[in-house]
């Protein structure tokens, strides 16, 4: 099959997050497009839009590697904590873990959450970024064991499984990140 990754060997994905990197591998297969992990920095910068910290963090990488890539940056947003954890996904579920959201959420009976992942990508024509957005709902305890971070806790609307209770392919139906992705390699395909 004619892959549509540029040159022969893919675009760079600059990511530490195995399960993350899986999952776009995964939608994007579907449309002839091969990522290779590269080696770059992922600078994070401190803000509240993750939009933002894509496009820097790819920005930067692209100065380093010269090549065509790809950066994902994804945050959890609980409405009944304003926001939280957000852009301090990451921080907070190293310190506090899925126990500690499960216990800040105990006597809340507002559940709702959503995921939302932006995708930069950049090349030597320029950068354009795509976001994907699932809502649902904090579980009271964690279930099942695949997917990775919060998804044992999380139950997109719609169905009655946490993302850690789906295989890849079901999660990348419901997912922030299957819907950045999805968007990103039509738009990828058109060019
Ligand atoms: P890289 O920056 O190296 O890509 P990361 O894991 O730090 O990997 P993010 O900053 O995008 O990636 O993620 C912030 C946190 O949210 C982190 O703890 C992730 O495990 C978690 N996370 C991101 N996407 C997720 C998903 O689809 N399901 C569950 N947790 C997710």
């Amino acid at each position: 099959m004619l892959s549509l990754g540029e040159g022969q060997n893919g675009i760079c994905i600059v990511s530490e997050n195995e399960g993350k990197i899986r999952e776009l591998n995964a939608t994007l297969r579907g449309y002839g497009i091969k990522l290779r992990k590269c080696a770059a920095k992922k600078i994070e910068i401190q803000s509240d839009s993750i939009e933002e910290i894509a496009k820097f963090a790819a920005l930067q990488a692209y100065s380093e590697i010269k090549a065509p890539l790809i950066v994902d940056d994804s945050a959890l947003l609980i409405e009944a904590l304003n926001g939280f954890p957000g852009p301090y996904s990451s921080y907070v579920y190293e310190r506090l873990g899925l126990r500690g959201i499960i216990k800040l959420m105990e006597d809340i009976k507002n559940r709702r959450a959503c995921f939302v992942t932006a995708l930069a990508y950049i090349d030597a024509h320029g950068m354009e970024v795509f976001e994907g957005r699932v809502c649902g709902e904090i579980t009271s305890r964690p279930r099942g064991s695949g997917g990775f971070g919060y998804d044992p806790i999380f139950m997109p609307e719609g169905s009655a499984k946490t993302f850690a209770e789906m295989d890849i392919v079901e999660k990348n139906s419901y997912s922030h990140r299957g819907k950045a992705a999805r968007s990103f390699a039509e738009w990828f395909s058109r060019r």
